[in-house]
């Protein structure tokens, strides 16, 4: 056996990090036929560590802000969801299923414009069952002003009011916010700069999160608007953040003190 053989083999379903290890070789596989950047590995390996000291649980706050975030979602004007490499890669159907429950739009917008990725995501959002998907033709887009990166490039979310970013780089949340833009962002790393600037910061995994939000979405659904405001009327984004940075302390030194059980023996 080669070296490289040995990364395809398959992960017993005993193993105790098997879905980890499941969506790891998602990634990977994915970065092989271009769907996910390079960067894309670094960027799962970050949101790994976050999920780590989270406890891979979506915590009482996550559940919160998917409430308003799908509040949000139902009362928006223009809502869109944007999709890059990892989320197709990660989570294609559900991302489709969303759409389709909400009935929202997907529009493919990447940081990493490598020839032939846009068309990769497009195969893979079709298979998932997608129609329509938006950020494929060039020439239908424009360019978000205040924005240096590829990201900038983009076609509904140019007269979007609402937009829901899950796993970015900062950039662009900030500059969407400069467009009076709300913003629901999905991150691991409640200190990012995309979590920090987001209207609605959801901290959790994607993987996660989307099944979570067509659930409540079907639920909201049938609400009126003035039941959807009720929602966002007691929702408040900072202490948000700011329990779930609390729920990491207390994770965290409860684990040490598993640790040191451990390290005693
Ligand atoms: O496909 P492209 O070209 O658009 O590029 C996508 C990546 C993700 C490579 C690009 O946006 C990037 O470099 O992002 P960053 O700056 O690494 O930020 C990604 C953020 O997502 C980090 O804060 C991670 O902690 C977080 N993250 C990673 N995996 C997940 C996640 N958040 C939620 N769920 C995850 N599974």
């Amino acid at each position: 056996m080669t070296p490289n053989e040995n990364q395809n083999q398959s992960i017993p379903k005993t193993h105790p990090r098997y879905q980890s290890l499941k969506y790891r070789h998602k990634i990977i596989e994915s970065m092989k036929n271009l769907v996910v950047a390079e960067a894309g590995l670094i960027a799962h390996g970050r949101g790994e560590c976050f999920d780590y000291i989270l406890g891979e649980r979506t915590t009482q706050p996550a559940k919160k802000a998917i409430k308003a975030a799908i509040a949000t979602l139902l009362i928006a004007e223009n809502p869109v969801i944007s999709v890059n490499g990892n989320v197709a890669a990660l989570v294609p159907e559900e991302l489709v299923s969303l759409g389709k429950t909400v009935n929202i739009p997907l529009e493919i917008n990447l940081f990493y414009r490598k020839k032939g990725r846009i068309r990769a995501i497009q195969k893979v959002l079709q298979k998932a069952g997608a129609i329509d998907i938006y950020g494929v033709d060039e020439r239908k887009m424009i360019k978000l002003e205040g924005l240096e990166s590829n990201r900038r490039k983009v076609e509904l979310i140019a007269y979007a009011d609402v937009v829901l970013v899950p796993l970015e780089d900062g950039d662009r949340t900030e500059a969407l916010k400069k467009l009076n833009k709300t913003v629901i962002a999905i991150d691991l790393n409640p200190l990012s700069r995309t979590a920090l600037w987001a209207d609605i910061t959801i901290v959790d995994n994607i993987i996660r999160t989307l099944p979570e939000m067509i659930r409540i979405a079907q639920k909201l659904k049938n609400f009126n608007k003035e039941q959807l405001r009720n929602i966002l009327e007691n929702f408040d984004n900072k202490k948000n953040i700011q329990d779930t940075l609390d729920l990491i302390i207390k994770y965290i030194k409860n684990q040490k003190e598993e640790a040191f059980k451990i390290l005693k023996k």
